[in-house]
This record gives C-alpha cells, structure tokens and sequence, in this order.
C-alpha cells in the first residue's frame, strides 16, 4: 500500500521527533490528521507562535517539528531567526510548498515560488522533497537537526501525497490535541469588581511579585523587562528573551506542556497585541503549570513608551478571558498583586498587571544568548 504519510512518520518517530505543531495546508490535511495519533500535536493560531511555542519545548529537552503552508514562512521568519537559530535550538520545519506543482490558487504564486530564495537569504538550510523517493533526505538531516540543534526546512511538493492510500484510512478521524482537561471554574473577579488605578511601574510590579518568582521557569519579554528582571531577580530559570516579540507567551506555553515545571510568562502589553491568538491556544491546551503575567503600561516602553491600544480601547483581562483563558485577573495594588500570584487555579492563569508607564535604568544583561539558554536546559532537564 503506497502510504508516504505513514513513512514520514515512522522516518520522523527514528529520528526521536516528540512534539509537533502545526497550522494547516489542504494538500497535507491527511498526514496532519495522522500526526495526532502519534505525537503530541498541537494546532496553532498563526505560524510564527508556533516557533516560540517549539523553542519552549526544546528548552525542555524536546525534539519538535512544524508543519507548515509555504505561505506561513512569511510571518515566521523573523522568529526563527531571532529565536531558534540565534539560541541555537533545534527545529525540523516541514513545508507544504505551494505554487510549484499543479497550482490552481495564483496567490500561492510569490511565497511558494520564492521560497528557496528566502531561506537561502535566512540561512536556513533546506531539502527539496518532490517524492517520497527523497525521504532518505529526511531521514538523513532530521537526526542532524536535533544532534546539532539547527532548523532545517523539507520543501514538500504536492506531488509526494498523489495516489496515497493513507486518505481513506484517516479520513473522519479527529485531530488528538495535547493535554486538554475541562476548564475548571472561572476565577474572574466578581461582577461590580472596579479596576484600581495604575499605581507601580513594571520595574516596581517586578520587585512586588519577585518572591514568586523564585526557583520557577520564568520566561521574560525583550527588552527593558528581561534587564529589569535581571537587575531584581537573576536566576538560571530565567529565560530572557532577547529578540523575537510576540514570542514569550508561545515559549512559556512550550515550557509548561513539555516540563512539570512551573513556568511564569512576563508578558507587556504591545507585545501580546502583537500575538493575542496565543491566549486562545493557552486556553484550549489549558496547562495547569503556566501563569502570564502581562504587565500593561499601555505602552511601547522599550522604545520610547509610544502609546498603545490598550491605553484606548482594548482592556487584556476581557481579552484573555473571551479567548477562553477564565483564571484572568486584574491587580493594581500591592495587595492585589500578591493576591494574584498566590492564587491557586486549576487551569493556566492570566494576571492584567495594570502599570504606570516608565523604564528604570537598569544595565544591559551581561551574559550571553547562549549561556541564557544553557542555564535553562539544565534547569528544566532537572
Ligand atoms: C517584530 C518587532 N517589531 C518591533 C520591535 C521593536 N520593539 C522591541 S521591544 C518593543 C516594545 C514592547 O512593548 P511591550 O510588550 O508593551 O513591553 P514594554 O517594553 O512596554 O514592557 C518594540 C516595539 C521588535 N523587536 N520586533
């Protein structure tokens, strides 16, 4: 029976792959469906989190892959460089590569045409795979990928999956998500519940819910928040993120669904406006091990505090909590701060840490990206 989705697979479970993600293209639906049988699987919102959320889990020692539409490179790309590539984690993506082969949709023209331009032009290194004849090339530099902890694309032709026997046998059958449990009872503050005023800066929000922090896997949003936590809480649990915006939820959500750890996310306002879907992939994969912290100082702070939206229209509480997120939380206070972090819930929480706005003048980090992602891994392979 010719079945190249059961090759690829069993290519991938020799070569230790253990986690994947995905975001679907019609011409691998099949393999897709039969990827959730055999690894842990998660469906993403947008491509791009899907490599924080694989950085995540590689920190915790995981050897994960993508599947991907040729058009998803697009948004990623940014990521995957000042991420995954730049801390020198590994990530097998498999590309559904459009515009190449029998293409009815012109649109998949520019991206799926220009594809191998783009990775030579990002230092990825790619295999093209126009049949499952050219599976011995993933079988040969996916074990590179997790020995030597690079990315590496496989540029998947339409053409492998014609004349496959495999449709007939998924079909119907359900995507297996990870680790869903039912969502427990809300822990929204109670209706008539009136916002305090901002009072503290982020360095001060830091200080107050520090003690919290302590011996947890605390992933740190870029800029001046991973120098400030530096500067108040340094530990080898801290992964700082040092590039790559939008991605510290997605990471902190790798960490919590691959370790037994406890991961705190310090999340800024500009950035999860930047990635909201995220919360809604938190929620439907409901860790109970991963806090988000999204400090909101309704501002751009590291760059110079330009206003954001949620200064004007968006309140962060009611978003994460319409995505599904229903331990959400708004502190202001001291009191409510430390009430927020002592919380118990039965299902990740979401903290709208409200902030003035206002950066310390905290030093720049003095180790390294490499030495930052070292600390973590022994930290997480504990
Ligand atoms: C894709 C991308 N766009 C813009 C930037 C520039 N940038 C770096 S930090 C930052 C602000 C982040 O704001 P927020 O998440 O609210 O955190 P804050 O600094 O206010 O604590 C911006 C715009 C970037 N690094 N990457």
């Amino acid at each position: 029976m010719f079945n190249p989705e059961a090759e690829l697979i069993s290519i991938m479970q020799e070569a230790g792959t253990d986690f994947t993600a995905s975001l679907p293209c019609e011409k691998i639906k099949t393999l897709l469906e039969m990827l959730g049988d055999r690894f842990p699987h998660l469906p993403l919102t947008r491509e791009e989190e899907g490599v924080g959320i694989c950085a995540g889990a590689a920190l915790a020692g995981k050897h994960p892959a993508m599947f991907v539409q040729s058009s998803g490179i697009g948004n990623m790309l940014n990521a995957l460089l000042s991420l995954t590539q730049f801390y020198e984690l590994p990530l097998a993506l498999f590309i559904s590569q459009r515009g190449i082969y029998k293409e009815r949709i012109a649109a998949q023209l520019p991206v799926g045409q220009r594809l191998p331009g783009m990775l030579r032009g990002a230092g990825i290194g790619y295999s093209v795979i126009g049949s499952a004849a050219d599976f011995k090339l993933v079988r040969k530099k996916l074990a590179e990928v997790y020995r030597k902890n690079i990315i590496h694309a496989f540029l998947l032709s339409p053409a492998i999956w014609e004349g496959s026997e495999a449709k007939q046998a998924a079909s119907g059958r359900l995507q297996a998500p990870i680790c869903i449990q039912q969502a427990a009872g809300s822990k929204r503050q109670a209706a008539g519940y009136k916002p305090q005023a901002p009072r503290y800066t982020r360095y001060e929000i830091l200080e107050i819910i520090a003690p919290w922090l302590k011996g947890k896997a605390v992933v740190c949003n870029l800029g001046i928040p991973s120098k400030e936590l530096y500067a108040i809480l340094n530990q080898p649990s801290n992964f700082y993120m040092l590039g790559s915006m939008g991605m510290v939820t997605p990471i902190g959500l790798g960490i919590s669904l691959t370790s037994d750890k406890e991961v705190v996310v310090i999340d800024g306002d500009g950035s999860i406006l930047m990635n909201p879907g995220t919360l809604a992939t938190v929620a439907f994969s409901n860790p109970k091990n991963l806090t988000i912290i999204g400090i909101d100082n309704s501002s751009y702070g590291s760059t110079g505090n330009q206003q954001t939206l949620t200064g004007k229209c968006v309140d962060l509480a009611l978003v994460a909590e319409g995505f599904g997120m229903h331990n959400s939380i708004k502190a202001a206070t001291k009191k409510e701060l430390i009430a927020a972090m002592k919380l118990k819930t039965s299902g990740p929480k979401f903290i709208h840490a409200l902030s003035v706005s206002g950066n310390s003048d905290a030093p720049n980090i003095p180790i390294g990206h490499i030495e930052i992602k070292e600390q973590v891994w022994a930290f997480l392979a504990k």
